[in-house]
């Protein structure tokens, strides 16, 4: 086997898996079709978690374990999915305008994301949706699922890449990463838009800068005597569930926290916080968050009257601006308030960690780097009630065995948790995790905790199999 398009991006074993997978859709699809290979990482977030959906920066890397879709085209509109793992059932869909979704929770709903995002996109440049052609494609993912490391963006980010090359569509990867950041409202979570821009502009041993509103990425060279070792708590962050909805009412929370403050300083046009943040150049998160205690209280009933009141704004414009319209409307548990100061004091002192966490990466100061990692976890335990139990005691067990900072990395609610360290304590906080944390709760460790090293970013190939 060998790759018509050379690309460095693809390890060994990736090289491998797109073999075997593209032999498998060689037989389905018959030996003359023109085979893409698409391979897609994860990510883990350093630093900046639960910013990015305020357009506030954050600071991923794209790590060394990937999707990888293989894809053909076929001469219909019709696309065929099936999954290496056969616990993921085939599924079979068309492309065409608006296509509906499968009931929450699919998994093929991110592939239907993607192409949906395709078509979007390129009908607003004259490509007809009639006029593409459907693929069969072929899955084989290696991202841990609902571990907080992205395994729906990479596979959101496989897809699309690969539906783009058999219909010989091409962008650059920041117009590629900005028409996919939204691609997750199409599965009902309004994600921000960090794990496809981590995903498809990933560079390896390099983290990334990237900020939003517009949509840019600078890379920072990860110190040669930095480590981080990874692990997942086997608490499933599953964004089908509960976890969507704890989400979505934080995205919630921290729009409305934006407009709020946007009303006590007098500025317009305020969606989200970094609106805010970008309107007042001389910005300090003590001050901002001085500002907004004092325009409203510390949280707010979710019926929005209180809200309403507060902005001078209708109350059914105020629900529309923050819940959505029509069947995507979030519902708010009624029972539970809402919370605003704290919530903007997470977003606001966490922006100025990234910041300062860019400083520190590209001058080498670790410690500091660690230290920002701590106050980060401590932030999202406290101001953002997206901890566990279970999470604040691996962040425990890996700071006792010598890492420099640890924290939880993703959404939170489970996943998993990033640590910093020397190469050299790398195997002694896998083992004081093994003892302190998966052993005593009855979990296998084998796959869960690893050293990760960043990666290029996402790339497709066409495969020529001998
Ligand atoms: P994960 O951990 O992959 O579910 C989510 C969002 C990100 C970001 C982080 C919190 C999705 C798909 N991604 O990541 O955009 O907001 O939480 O920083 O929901």
């Amino acid at each position: 086997m060998s790759r018509s398009i050379a690309s460095q991006a693809w390890d060994k074993s990736e090289i491998e898996r797109a073999a075997a997978l593209g032999r498998d859709l060689r037989a389905q699809v018959g030996g003359d079709a023109r085979l893409f290979a698409a391979r897609a990482p994860g990510r883990v977030n350093l630093i900046g978690e639960h910013t990015d959906y305020s357009g506030l920066p954050v600071l991923p890397v794209a790590i060394d374990r990937s999707t990888i879709l293989v894809a053909a085209s076929l001469p219909s509109l019709r696309v065929t999915l099936r999954n290496a793992d056969p616990s993921y059932p085939a599924r079979e869909f068309v492309l065409q305008t608006r296509i509906p979704p499968y009931p929450a929770g699919d998994w093929a709903n991110y592939v239907k994301a993607a192409v949906q995002g395709v078509i979007d996109h390129f009908a607003g440049r004259g490509v007809e949706v009639g006029g593409m052609s459907g693929a069969a494609m072929l899955v084989d993912g290696r991202v841990p699922v609902a571990a907080g490391l992205s395994s729906s963006a990479a596979l959101t980010v496989g897809a699309t890449l690969a539906l783009m090359a058999v219909n010989g569509l091409d962008l650059p990867p920041i117009e590629t990463a900005s028409m996919v950041a939204r691609s997750e409202w199409y599965v009902g979570t309004m994600a921000g838009g960090m794990d496809q821009a981590a995903s498809l502009l990933g560079q390896r041993d390099h983290a990334l800068f990237i900020e939003f509103d517009p949509l840019r990425a600078r890379p920072v060279k990860m110190p040669s005597d930095a480590a981080l070792v990874v692990a997942d708590s086997r608490e499933i962050a599953d964004k089908s569930g509960k976890v969507r909805t704890e989400y979505n009412r934080r995205v919630v929370e921290c729009s409305l926290a934006a407009r709020l403050l946007a009303r006590a300083l007098n500025l317009v046009g305020v969606r989200v916080l970094g609106d805010v943040v970008r309107a007042r150049k001389e910005w300090n998160t003590a001050a901002l968050v001085e500002a907004l205690r004092r325009a409203a209280p510390e949280r707010l009933d979710p019926d929005l009257l209180e809200a309403s009141a507060l902005l001078d704004a209708p109350a059914d414009v105020v629900a529309r601006d923050l819940l959505g319209e029509g069947a995507a409307r979030i519902a708010l548990d009624p029972a539970r308030p809402l919370e605003i100061l704290k919530r903007a004091r997470h977003v606001l002192s966490e922006t100025g960690r990234v910041l300062e966490a860019v400083r520190a990466l590209e001058e080498g100061r670790l410690d500091e780097m660690g230290a920002l990692m701590n106050q980060s976890h401590r932030s999202l335990a406290e101001d953002f009630d997206c901890s566990t139990a279970r999470l604040d005691r691996m962040v425990e067990c890996a700071r006792g065995a010598g890492a420099l900072g640890a924290r939880l990395t993703g959404a939170g609610f489970g996943g998993s948790i990033v640590a910093l360290c020397r190469p050299a304590d790398a195997s002694r906080i896998i083992a004081a995790l093994v003892r302190g944390y998966y052993v005593p709760s009855g979990l296998e460790w084998q796959d869960a905790c690893a050293v990760f090293r960043a990666s290029p970013g996402a790339s497709v190939i066409e495969l020529a199999l001998d």
